[in-house]
């Protein structure tokens, strides 16, 4: 068999850049090396911002929001048009250059671009929405309604593992919202952070007339995201990582007063009852645990299975894990890449550790051999007799925990009893099942499904969830009123001035 070699990283990623118009001065000659999980290898050095420069940069785009903010949305909405326009002729490289820098196969490199794709449509149809209520008033010729205006400069910080999706979400409402974006990428993926940014700014020259400093881009440490954290000229926060960060995050905020949006950790759960359509199960499993090599917030991280369905699905699964293309994600073929750096393959390690010493058995997650380096792993299963300590945490690794349950309230209870709340799914056919598992007292997530794994979620629908995972919402359905303020009007077209509540007050 003759295995076709691959372009080097580093040259890979510098003819990407240069294609999708990155200055060779952004990404060269600074201080932030960015490294490729592929292999490990430095494949730019980006001049960092710094604090003083992050602080001009805040405040340029909170003078560019008090110009937007008068521009009519539907214009607004022509700015998103454009990017998504440009996100289309550039969906190749940019996806690409996703999978040199995160680390994921081609097809979910191109899929995380036609994530930013889809939600820019969607925000273009949206800025002909941004529609309020009109309200019943007790009161005669009064007429009470609400109003939606943009809220200021969103501040959005964003994860390796979405490197350029998460921040799409945020920008493409944030943007015909009529708020201006300040953006801190993770300082593990600022390559596809500037490659975004340049296209912004095409789109940008295309539409003419954009208030200078309406998009910043600020490059570097965790410094930079806490300027955006305490900056009182930033209303809303929009935050995605581990719930640590979160923790520090979420105060911060809330003493100044601000918004935060925040999406961080999951661990996120399938239940699998006696009904389940295993082949569906097997396939659903595969995509959703070891995907992206485990590294999603929306990873499924626990099975749970019937005690009638255990002994023909496992044998099945671990045939499914046994099989699946551990490499390099450029390779046709791949279906589990790199982790994204040697934290991630420590933590692996401990976590497998921690669960064989309770009582788990563990098949898989063998460190893989890939020429030049990087930190590959073989997905592991790891049957467990309970829900354990290390069960309950998220590792971000490809791991998934199977516990075996016999009523449905015991694998519902089983489910819920995590810190985290983001995504989660039911494999059944029985309708009582997955009515219940939907219902209030079935899942505690934000996005409930049924016979589909957790992860991939459209754009569509709102992304987020509960309790450790932050509480925040994302991407569709009505999302975007978090990036908006709400006003209340009351209008009196009358010649009288009735007082509410029947209160009398005459002078
Ligand atoms: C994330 O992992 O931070 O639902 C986001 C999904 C993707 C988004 C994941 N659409 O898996």
């Amino acid at each position: 068999m003759t295995i076709q070699t691959l372009p080097s990283v580093a040259d890979e990623a510098a003819a990407l850049l240069d294609r999708l118009g990155v200055p060779r001065a952004a990404w060269t000659g600074g201080t932030l090396p960015a490294r490729s999980p592929l292999s490990g290898a430095e494949i730019g050095r980006l001049p960092e911002t710094g604090a003083a420069e992050a602080e001009t940069a805040i405040g340029a785009a909170h003078a560019a929001f008090l110009a937007w903010r008068d521009v009519p949305a539907p214009r607004r909405g022509e700015l998103v048009r454009l990017l998504g326009e440009e996100l289309r002729a550039a969906k190749e490289d940019l996806g690409r250059l996703v999978t040199l820098e995160a680390g994921k196969i081609l097809s979910e490199g191109l899929g995380e671009v036609q994530e930013m794709i889809d939600i820019c449509d969607f925000a273009v149809g949206l800025s002909r929405q941004l529609y309020g209520l009109t309200i019943a008033t007790e009161r005669p010729s009064h007429r009470m309604m609400e109003s939606w205006h943009p809220s200021g400069v969103v501040g959005v910080v964003t994860a390796f593992n979405f490197p350029v999706a998460v921040w799409a979400w945020n920008a493409a409402l944030a943007l015909v919202c009529g708020d201006a974006v300040v953006w801190k990428p993770s300082e593990k993926t600022p390559l596809t952070a500037l490659a975004t940014h340049a296209l912004f700014n095409r789109a940008a020259a295309r539409f003419g007339g954009v208030p200078d400093g309406l998009c910043a881009l600020l490059v570097g440490g965790r410094e930079l995201g806490e300027l955006l954290v305490d900056s009182k000229l930033v209303p809303v926060l929009s935050a995605t990582g581990s719930t640590a960060m979160g923790r520090a995050v979420a105060p911060r905020v809330a003493a100044r007063f601000g918004r935060a949006i925040l999406e961080l950790g999951g661990n996120n759960a399938a239940i699998v009852t006696p009904t389940a359509d295993l082949d569906l199960v097997v396939r659903a499993v595969a995509f959703a645990a070891m995907g992206t090599a485990g590294q999603r917030c929306t990873t499924l991280r626990r099975l749970i299975v019937h005690a009638s369905q255990y002994d023909a699905l496992l044998p099945r699964l671990k045939q499914a894990y046994a099989s699946v293309t551990v490499g390099d994600p450029r390779r046709p073929g791949t279906l589990v890449g790199p982790l994204i750096d040697a934290g991630a393959d420590a933590g692996m390690t401990a976590a497998l550790e921690a669960a064989r010493q309770d009582g788990g058995t563990i098949s898989g997650g063998e460190a893989v051999a890939v020429s030049g380096g990087g930190h590959y792993r073989r997905p592991a299963l790891a049957e467990m007799p309970g829900q354990s300590e290390i069960v309950r945490h998220e590792t971000f690794a490809p791991i998934l925990y199977v516990l075996r349950y016999e009523t449905l309230d015991e694998a519902i209870a089983l489910h819920n009893d995590v810190p985290q709340g983001l995504s989660s799914s039911i494999f059944t056919n029985d309708l009582r099942e997955a009515e219940r598992f939907l219902s209030a007292s079935g899942s505690d997530c934000g996005i409930a499904n049924v016979n589909i794994g957790p992860s991939g979620a459209e754009i569509g629908g709102a992304f987020g969830g509960e309790k450790e995972t932050g509480g925040g919402r994302e991407s569709g359905s009505d999302a975007w009123k978090a990036y908006m303020r709400r006003a209340t009007n009351t209008i009196n077209y009358g010649r009288e001035l009735p007082l509410a509540q029947g209160v009398s007050f005459d002078v």
